[in-house]
């Protein structure tokens, strides 16, 4: 029963559980999930051990403790009912790559692109971190589905933490408590086992540790979202990835929109943009008037993880595994992103934005043009807003984020809650390249597609500790989510490829951050990318021509309807937009041929033959 107890169980819960306060009786008969859960209860030693059901009186009895503790501020309860904030440390705002490890036994396993540990070492090295870490703390254990109950994609996880923003965020971003439980059933093994400690927040000691072959998370001294939402990246991402690639499905840091045509028909898109690249801002679009005049809509199946698997037809088809968002705020207005913000309205928690003390209301960089006189900034200072930014200070971090109910979003997908998911008709890869990069253009096939997304580069943001606006390597744009070798996982796509024959989805790559000679954004971005979906969408149907370029196919400059913004977008930055400069596209080769040095014998032969081919186009 107590399987690791040698390895790091240093007293027996058996020994240990009679100086526990109280120990609610659990919410499953599940022996795996007991087990598990006793052997975290001996190695952590909490005062009290409540396992999260669900409910509304839980959950509002948790709000009011979190509120009376000061960990979480309720929000004026008119504006934004149901409303929380939190700050957490400024040492803690964001993801931490270089803090981030896979463990495989086999150092291979995990690749040049993972830090990777040996297992049994890492246990070693945490377990005295997390012995008796909850001692005069609570331990929640929370249940919970990611993806719809009862859908045959679904996948069930327990996270133990003791931290109610946790049990908070995860309310909102999974399907949580005891009805998860409906899926895994009395037997089954197959969960992930999540165990979470704030323990003192100290960035020395922070580690975010995923053990793919024990199918398993350990986190501790971090309380900010990616970093502790363990069903978010830890799971839905490494380890998913992990397991799809075993199992014959793929898990990816992608947006899943559904346009819908003025004749009903609805086409589903997938898009993988790294961190804060656009993934909310596109999932949510509202269409120009040219479109929505026709009756064109847009529907948001998820902002940020899709899970794909081929259905009975053949067909790819995904599914989001979130019940929520956890998008970035600033930037986040009523024009950028009606629909997020509308999100945000009730239910919601905000994280490091600031506090306008006058009406508890929040702020953010790029809500409006009037940061709040009286404000509390989000490290908690109190400010003159107005003066504070125009010294140059940000009230909110830039890495600021709100925890949105999906089911608040006014354009949230019908398909929502489909268990068999939507099928998938383009793929889109892309990133933040000031150049080279062209608006839009389609791969030859698959397999140059799969190509196109291992190349992607993207300038580094705000939702990562680090340097922002440095140009790096970004496949797939899994860089930081990807839970094992980059290698085989482009060889898993190449084989997904093969099984999908010709129903795979079209892939395409965008780059909506093309910049002027003067640095200025060439292309407005947000509502009108709907008018590259729209070609998209035209070349998955055979409608539209294109030119066939070294590159791939691109969008006739003609075929992007310009209807409403001709006098911004003129013929002369349409060409730019769409330009394919040889000598910048050579060194991108040059620079990848580098970059896939690192893969050795696991870089596919398929992508090593789809780099020649592109340099002899680009040659010939
Ligand atoms: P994660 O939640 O971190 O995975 O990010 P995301 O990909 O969902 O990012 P999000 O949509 O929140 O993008 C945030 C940033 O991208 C903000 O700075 C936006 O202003 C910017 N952005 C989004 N769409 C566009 C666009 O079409 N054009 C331009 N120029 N900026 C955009
Ligand atoms: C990202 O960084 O890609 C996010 C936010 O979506 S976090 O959940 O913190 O990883
Ligand atoms: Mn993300």
């Amino acid at each position: 029963m107590f399987a690791r107890v040698g390895l790091y169980g240093l007293c027996r819960f058996d020994a240990c559980k009679e100086r526990i306060g109280y120990i609610m009786a659990s919410l499953t008969k599940n022996p795996n999930v007991n087990a598990w859960v006793d052997e975290m209860i001996a190695l952590t030693k909490p005062d009290k051990v409540v396992w999260i059901d669900g409910s509304d009186e839980q959950l509002d009895a948790l709000r009011d403790e979190a509120v009376s503790t000061g960990e979480m501020i309720r929000l004026n309860q008119e504006e934004l009912p149901g409303c929380l904030y939190h700050r957490t440390l400024p040492n803690d705002v964001a993801r931490v790559e270089d803090r981030t490890f896979i463990c495989t036994k086999k150092k291979e396993d995990a690749g040049p692109t993972n830090n990777w540990c040996d297992p049994e070492e890492m246990y070693a090295k945490l377990t005295p971190m997390y012995d008796g870490v909850m001692k005069g703390r609570t331990m929640y254990v929370i249940p919970y589905s990611m993806g719809p109950i009862g859908s045959p994609l679904a996948k069930v996880g327990v996270e133990v933490t003791d931290s109610i923003y946790v049990v908070l965020n995860m309310d909102i971003m999974t399907r949580m408590g005891a009805k998860a439980f409906e899926n895994l059933g009395d037997e089954s093994d197959d969960f992930v086992r999540g165990l979470h400690s704030k323990a003192d927040v100290d960035p020395e000691n922070r580690y975010i540790v995923q053990f793919p072959e024990d199918n398993a998370i350990w986190s501790i001294n971090s309380a900010y979202g990616g970093n502790v939402l363990l069903g978010k990246k830890c799971f839905a991402l490494r380890i998913a990835s992990f397991q799809g690639r075993n199992e014959g499905w793929m898990a990816e840091h992608m947006l899943i929109l559904g346009v819908e045509k003025p004749d009903g028909e609805v086409k589903y898109i997938t898009a993988a943009f790294p961190s804060a690249c656009g993934k909310t801002n596109l999932a949510m679009l509202i269409p120009p008037a040219c479109y929505t005049e026709k009756g064109y809509k847009v529907w948001t199946v998820g902002d940020d993880i899709a899970w794909l698997k081929p259905g009975k037809d053949g067909r790819l088809y995904a599914i989001n595994p979130e019940n929520g968002f956890f998008g970035v705020a600033p930037g986040t207005n009523a024009k950028s992103n009606f629909n997020a913000l509308a999100s945000t309205k009730k239910n919601a928690i905000f994280t490091n934005v600031a506090i306008n003390n006058d009406n508890m209301t929040v702020w953010w960089e790029g809500l409006d043009k009037n940061p709040p006189v009286n404000a509390t900034e989000w490290k908690g200072a109190v400010v003159n807003g107005p003066e504070y930014v125009a010294e140059g200070n940000k009230l909110a971090h830039p890495n600021s984020r709100f925890t949105a109910p999906a089911e608040n979003c006014p354009c949230i997908s019908p398909e929502f809650n489909n268990p068999e998911g939507v099928p998938i008709s383009a793929m889109i890869f892309g990133g933040r390249r000031e150049k080279t990069t062209p608006l839009v253009y389609q791969a030859f096939d698959w397999e140059h597609g799969t190509f196109i997304g291992s190349a992607v580069s993207s300038e580094t943001t705000a939702a990562a500790a680090g340097a922002v606006g440095v140009l790096r390597h970004d496949p797939m744009a899994m860089k930081p989510f990807c839970g094992y070798h980059m290698g085989d996982y482009w060889a898993h796509w190449i084989e997904m490829g093969k099984i999908l024959g010709d129903k795979a989805p079209k892939i395409f790559n965008v780059n909506w951050f093309k910049k002027d000679e003067n640095g200025n954004f060439m292309w407005p971005g947000f509502g009108d990318n709907m008018r590259v979906l729209d070609w998209i969408i035209k070349r998955c149907e055979g409608t539209v021509d294109a030119q066939e370029t070294a590159i791939g196919y691109l969008p006739k400059p003609e075929d992007i309807d310009l209807t409403g913004i001709e006098d911004e977008i003129t013929s002369e930055t349409m060409n730019k937009l769409l330009d394919v400069d040889k000598d910048l596209w050579l060194a991108e080769v040059a620079e990848l041929r580098e970059f896939y040095k690192q893969f050795g014998d696991k870089l596919p032969a398929e992508i090593k033959a789809q780099l020649d081919a592109l340099e002899a186009r680009l040659n010939g």
